[in-house]
Formats: structure tokens, sequence, C-alpha cells
């Protein structure tokens, strides 16, 4: 049994950040890091029959064209993603009443629709970015066994090419869904690696008034190669997704709308058009998935 420390619970029986209790939720579930772009999805959708908020974390779950599908925002990070993508699962793979798990596995499909800054000058702003892996840099994912999800020869390969400094912890590497990939995929999307940072200043490699352990970084992450991948973006949620979603046998996928272009320092005349247009592209593709 799962001590009440460990799940908890509100007093209505709902997981403690996420209000939810397990029939709000779809099995098609999409990600968004702003609260507010939570409607913008569900604007679309043929009924709304769920709504909830608790600090970032918002949820309605309703139709788009026959399909249930739950919008729910993560707010920022990979410490956001522990407690969502952990509480979620609980929803579908824990019995609430007995604290016990469940034998069957429920699989969710989880989609993120967020924004990104592009390291690639041929990825301009505007555009769509699948991440067929999410290389985290942000340490979360290293509290749990990840040997059999994450990919070692590209973790040492980018380690040893950033001669990045292992006090930091050291950098993890996991694939998207295939499955999901293949639903979503069309010669409209950019697809390579999404580098996940653990915050947006230092951490992505801007520069204030404090100084940073690597300068070069993000010249190194830019021209790092594995494959025929290269790292297309840097942002703060998708490798978390991926490794907590393969960890616990759930189907991820991270698409990002390009925002910014660091390479070229450039910033999207109208970041709203370029998100909404990817949120209109990936509802069709999951109504049709
Ligand atoms: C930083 O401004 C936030 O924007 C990006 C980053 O990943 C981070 O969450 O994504 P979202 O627009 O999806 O939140």
């Amino acid at each position: 049994m799962i001590q009440s420390s460990e799940l908890i619970l509100n007093p209505d029986g709902s997981v403690y950040h996420l209000n939810l209790k397990p029939e709000h939720i779809a099995h098609d579930i999409i990600f968004v890091g702003d609260q507010n772009r939570v409607e913008k999805i569900t604007q679309f959708f043929d009924s709304i029959e769920f709504s909830t908020q608790k600090r970032e974390f918002k949820t309605q779950t309703g139709i788009f064209k026959g399909k249930r599908i739950t919008v729910m925002s993560t707010g920022i990070g990979p410490d956001n993603i522990d407690i969502v993508i952990n509480e979620l699962d609980a929803l579908v793979n824990i019995d609430l009443e007995t604290r016990q798990p469940k034998e069957n596995l429920t699989s969710l499909n989880i989609i993120r629709i967020g924004t990104s800054g592009s390291l690639q000058a041929d990825i301009p702003v505007d555009s769509f970015v699948l991440s067929k892996f999410g290389l985290g840099l942000d340490n979360m994912l290293r509290s749990y066994l990840i040997d059999e999800v994450s990919n070692l020869e590209m973790e040492d390969a980018f380690v040893k090419h950033t001669n990045w400094d292992l006090r930091k912890g050291k950098p993890y590497v996991i694939a998207c869904s295939e499955k999901l990939e293949k639903i979503i995929e069309s010669e409209k999307m950019h697809k390579g690696i999404t580098a996940t940072a653990g915050g947006f200043y230092g951490p992505q490699g801007r520069v204030l008034r404090l100084n940073i352990q690597d300068e070069e970084l993000n010249s190194k992450m830019d021209n790092f190669n594995f494959g025929d991948n290269q790292i297309t973006n840097l942002e703060m949620e998708t490798a978390a997704i991926y490794g907590l979603s393969a960890l616990l046998g759930h189907n991820a996928l991270s698409l990002n709308a390009i925002i910014a272009n660091r390479a070229s320092g450039t910033f999207s005349e109208d970041p709203y058009k370029a998100v909404d247009e990817l949120i209109a592209y990936t509802l069709q593709k999951i109504a049709l998935g």
C-alpha cells in the first residue's frame, strides 16, 4: 500500500496538485506550459465536460471531432513535469481507494504543444519542431533509475563533445514515442534533438548580470551531431516528459513552435500566430489518428 504521505490526496479524493480524479481525464492528453493556452485549444472543442485549476495546473477535458481529449497546463520546467506526470499516472495506474498499483497498465498519449528557441540558423522563427529525442540538462530525471530508457551512447558523445562539467550532473537522452511521431509527422515539421534546461537564463546560456559556467555551451550544442540528428532547439520540459513517460509506460511527443532563433538573434514578430497554427495542426492530426 502506498502511504498517504507519498501519494497525497485532497479531501475529495482528487490528486494533490492537479485536483483531478480518474474520471476527469481522457487517454489523449495535450500539455501546454501557459495556463492561458488551455482555452486557446479547447475553444475548438465541440463540448467541454470538465474544468479545474490549482496553481498553474489548469485542466479541461472535452470532445474534439468525436475524440475525448484533455488539455492541461504544466507551468514551467522539469520539476513541474515530475508532479504532472506522476499524478496523471497515479490517476490511471494506481487504485486511489486501495492505494495499490493496478494490475493492468494504462498507457496515456501525451503531446506537448510548446514554444521554444531554435539553435540552428536554418530552423527559422515561426517554424515547427518535432523532438525525436529529449536531451535533459536539468537532472530531475536522475532521481530515478533510468538506464533502461536512456540513450547512454548519445549521452556520452554529448558529454565528450561539450566537455561537460559533470559537477552539473550528467545529461540524459530519451527518445520520443514512435507511435505518436508517425501520427503527427509531416514535411511541415523539422525533427531533431530538443535540449531541456532546468532554468531560463544561465542554464540556457543567457547572461544578464551573472557569469555562467560555460559561455560556449550553446555554440557547442549547435554543432553536436549524433547519426542524422542535430540539436534543434532549447526549452524546459521535453526531456523530462519523455523520461517519465518512458519509465511509466506512456507515449509522449513534444512539438514546439519556434518563437526565437538564438543563432540569428531574432524573435518572431507574431509568436501567438505560430502557436495558433501549431495548435490547429496538432488537433487535426490527433482527430485523424
Ligand atoms: C519559458 O518562457 C517557457 O516557455 C517554453 C519553455 O519550455 C518554458 O516553459 O515553453 P512553453 O511556452 O510551453 O511554456
